[in-house]
């Protein structure tokens, strides 16, 4: 990375390294360290955006919202340039005060308080899934098997979608976590079908589709009560089935694969099965699938010494947050013993993970039902990547457990 100087005020570190290329999304770590060495903050010459990996830097951006806006998106393309291609999220892609009302709903209908009547079933569930993977046997796909199994069992009911349709999740997720980043292969292989994926979705935000008891319900109950428009609401339950389904699986997949290439690490959630909650959120610290975000300057910002111009796109990396050493000690490990909370892997600030409880129930209850069956677990073949401009995912993950 070099070092340039008009038009900035300050010298401003400059590369022309592409974080959205396939060798990049296949193995972003190297580059995410050159980018924290870098500087504060870095400008991404071929994109004319700024990027920042250092935890203290994206975590007081993620912070700041009214210097760093979201409604003209979150992804490379500035809203006001270039209309989006789906109506933007009432949440993801809003500031407040329109930001607020969806936030609280969506607060109150994904709590903890409310998940408490859920935990039992999905416990159950969990249990189910891995007495039919184990009862077929002891090698398997673990992508396949539990992370994409797993959510798809559980998380449409939660919502109270029917069940015809529900194959259109997954690409409907990828698509849209591609479409964060710059027009590339990705986009480009999913652009094709995406109109379908979306017509599909859509109609399932509808009020006659949904169950009664759902999250999808409770939003049209929100409605009825005056706490949402009842244009508002459809969109709200848009945004749980956007941002409900790929990430639960590719963070599902991240645990698995954590506790597969540490042994050390299963055997002591063997013997303390209350660790399942900090293997889940170390999992997100140390791979974080979700990996960047963009946000927009509001104003001129100066970091590290840098003039950010106002209406600037700048990248976060939250996955490198999670892994700067300037935060975390040893941080490629991944450690049962170390307390991960404070990673950015959810966000931080009036954008933070309005589902992380979700995310964190399901995972609990699949680790928690594996911890009791199974004594150990092992990769047998190396597992592949499944790219994504956004998501950090893996696309197939051959695994053998020993009973315990
Ligand atoms: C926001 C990650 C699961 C719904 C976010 C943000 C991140 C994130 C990083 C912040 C975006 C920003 O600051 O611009 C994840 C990860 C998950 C997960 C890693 C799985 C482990 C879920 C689930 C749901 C969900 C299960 C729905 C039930 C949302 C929504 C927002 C959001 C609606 C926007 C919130 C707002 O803007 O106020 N998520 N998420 N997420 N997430 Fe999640
Ligand atoms: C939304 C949305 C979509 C994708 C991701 C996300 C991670 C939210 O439509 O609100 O948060």
């Amino acid at each position: 990375m070099t070092t340039r100087t008009p038009p900035f005020a300050t010298a401003i570190p400059t590369t022309d390294e592409d974080p959205f290329s396939q060798e990049v999304l296949a193995d972003p770590l190297p580059f995410q360290h050159r980018l924290r060495e870098a500087g504060e903050v870095v400008l991404l010459e071929r994109y004319g955006v700024f990027a920042m990996g250092r935890y203290e830097t994206v975590r007081a951006a993620l912070l700041d919202w009214q210097g760093f806006e979201s409604s003209v998106g979150v992804g490379i393309t500035d809203f006001r340039s270039e209309a989006p291609w789906r109506p933007p999220s009432l949440l993801l892609e809003a500031d407040p005060p329109h930001h607020d009302a969806p936030r609280s709903v969506l607060e109150k209908i994904l709590g903890p308080r409310e998940l408490r009547e859920l935990a039992p079933r999905w416990q159950a569930d969990a249990e189910g899934l891995v007495d039919e993977v184990l009862g077929q046997g002891l090698e398997f796909d673990a992508v396949e098997a539990f992370a994409e199994a797993f959510p798809l069992r559980v998380f449409p009911d939660a919502v109270g979608i029917p069940a015809e349709g529900r194959e259109h999740l997954l690409p409907y997720g990828d698509h849209l976590f591609n479409s964060f980043g710059p027009e590339n292969f990705l986009v480009q292989h999913g652009a094709p079908h995406i109109g379908e994926h979306s017509a599909w979705v859509n109609a399932q935000c509808l009020r006659d589709r949904l169950s009664p008891g759902g999250f999808g319900s409770g939003i049209w109950a929100a409605a009825d009560r005056g706490d949402l428009t009842a244009a508002q609401a459809p969109l709200v339950v848009r945004s749980l089935l956007s941002a409900g389904v790929d990430t639960t699986v590719h963070a599902i997949g991240a645990v698995l694969h954590a506790f597969a290439t540490h042994p050390e690490a299963w055997a002591q959630l063997r013997s303390q099965p209350g660790l399942a909650r900090v293997a889940f959120d170390e999992a997100i610290r140390l791979e974080a699938p979700v990996q960047t975000f963009f946000r927009t300057t509001t104003r001129d910002i100066e970091l590290g010494g840098v003039r950010i111009p106002a209406r600037s796109k700048i990248l976060m990396f939250l996955g490198s947050a999670n892994s700067d050493p300037r935060r975390w000690t040893d941080p490629e490990r991944f450690d049962l013993s170390r307390d991960p909370s404070g990673h950015v892997g959810f966000g931080m600030g009036i954008h933070q993970c309005v589902g992380q409880h979700v995310a964190r129930l399901e995972a609990t209850s699949l680790i928690t039902a594996l911890a009791r069956r199974v004594a150990s677990v092992q990769l047998i073949g190396t597992p592949e990547r499944h790219l994504n401009n956004t998501l950090r995912a893996w696309k197939r993950m051959p695994m053998r457990v020993e009973l315990a």
